[in-house]
């Protein structure tokens, strides 16, 4: 299916990047004095070679840069900021004839920056200050760096500075949020019409990739296209070429980017009515009371709690469990069958940074006990974009542990045969904190849409 053009960059974000360039100026020139640096180096990144092949692995652009320039195609280019000047871009343009070069960017951010094309890393360096003593460096060491001879190279405490500040988004930033869920939803709506006529995991990724107008290496993350029992992995990242024979579920978790900006979506589809369409519709309910829950000041550990409360009365209604709900809860039952975080900052990166930070030289805030692989733990504020993801599974190396140890009396072990073949259920989506609650850029996204 063709990109839908209603989905793409509305005129709006011309008027949005200004101020957010600003506000960011503004935050790194803080972080700057802070921690007694004069100015900022940032690295779009560099391209990987194959060891000893002519090829390169596909180019991630660092997230630190992206956060000034919405470039996320071209390697080898830098962002120089000095408080009090307009940022300057480095832009890689090689004269060359294997590759095309990217042409120098015009559009709606542009005019904020000084844009210098240069053709090669020692070209950048001649169109820097020729002292970078007092400079911080964002990036990788490449090889050349150390001839630059910065006064840093990735200080942990800057980057501290930097990262908790990245939490809250701007204006700016939620749109281009609202654009990556958008994109997404119309890859979700097409992988949701491939599995319901037949497809193969590797097709359905094909009708997603399409649904968003996107090829893989622009996508977030590698979906998660998973039919039947390989729902229960919870990183599952084979696609199988084949339909399965029968065809009983569909979990997929796949996003799309914009201007460098991820969404984070899944959702989990019965191919037939049944118990599992019903175990399906009734975790629904309960990721949309999890979202009710909400809000700034709201602590993201005790939507996690409150997770493993609800999914105990799911289990009991489900008639999963043989014990009552707070025994499920206070035995561990429940994270047999919900064993990751409910959820994660998203913004550049898929699991945004700062995640932990009591505030920008404070420390980590820890995980609850027993909750290992929680992304998050800070205090919800206004602007923080997070995922909502509960989950029910059926993974058989935590069965297994679950069946050897005191939890096995009080699993009910047929009717968890009878699900098993389905996989998980996985339900995920977006949300952007506000003062009294959330917006949520997914189901908005699939309402405008038509769909759910
Ligand atoms: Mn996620």
């Amino acid at each position: 299916m063709p990109l839908d053009d209603s989905a793409a960059a509305p005129a709006n974000l011309a008027a949005l990047f200004g101020p957010h360039l600003t506000a960011l100026c503004r935050r790194t020139e803080a972080a700057l004095q802070a921690c007694g640096f004069e100015a900022l180096l940032v690295h779009s990144g560099s391209l990987l070679p194959v060891f000893q092949d002519d090829r390169t692995y596909p180019f991630e652009a660092n997230a630190p840069f992206k956060v000034w320039a919405p470039l996320w195609e071209v390697p080898d280019c830098f962002v120089h900021f000095e408080p009090g000047r307009p940022p300057r871009l480095l832009f890689h343009s090689p004269t060359d004839y294997w590759y095309k070069p990217a042409a120098l960017p015009q559009d709606y951010w542009t005019a904020h920056f000084e844009i210098v094309p240069c053709a090669d890393l020692s070209a950048a360096r001649a169109a820097l200050p020729s002292s970078l003593a007092r400079t911080a460096y964002l990036g990788e060491d490449f090889g050349a760096l150390e001839s630059w001879a910065v006064g840093a190279v990735n200080p942990t405490r800057l980057m501290r500075h930097l990262d908790f500040h990245r939490a809250i988004k701007s204006p700016y930033e939620l749109e281009c949020l609202r654009i990556a869920s958008r994109l997404g939803v119309q890859g979700h709506l097409a992988a949701a019409r491939a599995f319901a006529a037949g497809a193969s995991e590797y097709e359905i990724e094909l009708a997603f990739l399409a649904g968003c107008g996107q090829r893989e290496q622009e996508l977030p993350y590698n979906p998660i296209i998973a039919l039947n029992e390989n729902g229960a992995v919870l990183h599952y990242q084979v696609l199988e070429k084949r339909p399965p024979p029968q065809r009983r579920s569909l979990l997929i978790d796949a996003g799309a980017e914009f201007g460098g900006y991820a969404s984070d979506i899944t959702r989990t589809h019965a191919a037939t009515a049944g118990d599992f369409a019903a175990l399906v519709a009734q975790m629904d309910r309960m990721q949309q009371r999890l979202c009710a829950e909400v809000g700034a000041g709201v602590d993201w550990r005790d939507i996690h709690r409150l997770a493993h409360r609800l999914l105990a009365e799911v289990l009991r209604e489900a008639d999963l469990i043989t014990c009552s709900a707070e025994e499920a809860l206070a035995s561990g039952v429940t994270r047999v069958f919900l064993p990751h975080g409910i959820g994660h900052l998203l913004g550049l990166e898929v699991h945004d940074a700062g995640g932990f930070m009591r505030s920008p030289d404070g420390g980590d805030i820890d995980r609850p006990e027993g909750h290992p692989y929680l992304r998050l733990t800070r205090t919800l504020e206004s602007g923080f974009v997070v995922t909502m993801e509960p989950g029910l599974y059926f993974i058989e190396p935590l069965l297994a542990a679950a069946r050897s140890d005191a939890r096995a009396g009080r699993i009910h072990w047929s009717r968890v045969e009878a699900l098993r073949p389905y996989g998980g259920i996985r339900i995920e989506d977006d949300l952007a904190v506000t003062a009294t609650g959330c917006e949520n850029l997914t189901r908005e996204a699939f309402a405008a849409a038509g769909g759910s």
